[in-house]
């Protein structure tokens, strides 16, 4: 199975770990560290020294509750990171955004992935993607960032995420996006109580059957912190290491081939011991 972004033809034989460049200054994850264009460069670089196969650059928060920014502003926050990096490395750079005007600048910076958390939904994201030769991870998710983990609800949340996914599958595919340039993902956070997250990750191989790769994002999320700590709030967000590396291994095991993750080099090695043994 071969996941075609751009120039790249990703081997999904073994799982593949995508790591998280955040350029906004109100990151759960790294509370503004990596803000500046240069330390997002250079955060970047360290990733894939440790491994990484994809970079994923995002220029406006997800995490619930987070502020919107203007496509302007996430422009400037993006576009000089991919430029910088296009040179230097020779993985896939993916863009984290919604906003087909972005995926389009960001394509043309020298992006050869989409994350789009809104499966291609704006107006215009299908027919962006589509002129281009870039990849597309399509996720669901329930509401919107600011709204998403007020009391979601679902019958069966596995059969809706799945239909949702399947829907918007076909969609790409309608719109002339070839199936090896598409990934799903379930979005873990995004509009899902502890228990929807679970059921998920349970039932993975359920979205495994759609025939698509399946990308799966868990790290550091708040529904492993509430499984360690018992507590609603999930506890401290640079704590949920050893359980984000644990999620990562259940997954793979289930099914994942590409992790979205922080720390890559834990990934990585623990990937590695996987590999190793099955
Ligand atoms: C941007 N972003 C944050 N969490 C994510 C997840 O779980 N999956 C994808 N595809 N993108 C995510």
């Amino acid at each position: 199975m071969h996941f075609i972004c751009g120039k790249f033809q990703l081997d999904l034989t073994t799982p593949r770990v995508m790591g998280i460049v955040n350029v906004t200054p109100d990151s759960f994850s790294d509370g503004g560290k990596f803000f500046a264009g240069n330390q997002a460069i250079e955060h970047a670089l360290r990733l894939v020294e440790e491994g990484a196969d994809i970079l994923d650059i995002g220029g406006e928060s997800t995490r619930p509750n987070a502020t919107p920014v203007s496509q302007q502003e996430e422009l400037e926050r993006v576009i000089p990171v991919i430029e910088g990096l296009a040179s230097r490395v020779n993985i896939p750079l993916s863009i984290d955004t919604y906003k087909p005007q972005v995926m389009q600048a960001a394509i043309a910076a020298g992006a050869s992935i989409v994350n789009d958390i809104r499966a291609l939904q704006e107006e215009g994201a299908l027919e962006v993607v589509a002129k281009s030769n870039a990849g597309v991870c399509l996720m669901h998710m329930q509401g919107t960032p600011q709204t998403m983990q007020d009391n979601p609800q679902y019958d069966d949340v596995v059969a809706v995420v799945k239909a949702f996914l399947a829907a918007r599958l076909q969609a790409s595919i309608d719109a002339g996006i070839a199936p090896n340039r598409i990934v799903l993902d379930p979005g873990f956070g995004f509009g899902k109580t502890r228990e929807h997250n679970i059921a998920l990750i349970q039932q993975l191989e359920s979205l495994v059957a759609l025939g698509q790769p399946l990308l799966v994002g868990l790290s550091r999320k708040s529904v492993l912190g509430q499984m360690v700590t018992g507590q609603l709030t999930g506890g401290d967000v640079d704590a949920r290491l050893h359980a984000s590396i644990a999620a990562s291994v259940l997954s793979v095991m289930k099914g994942a081939k590409i992790l979205r993750v922080h720390d890559v080099k834990a990934t990585v090695e623990a990937l590695k011991i996987v590999s190793a043994i099955i």
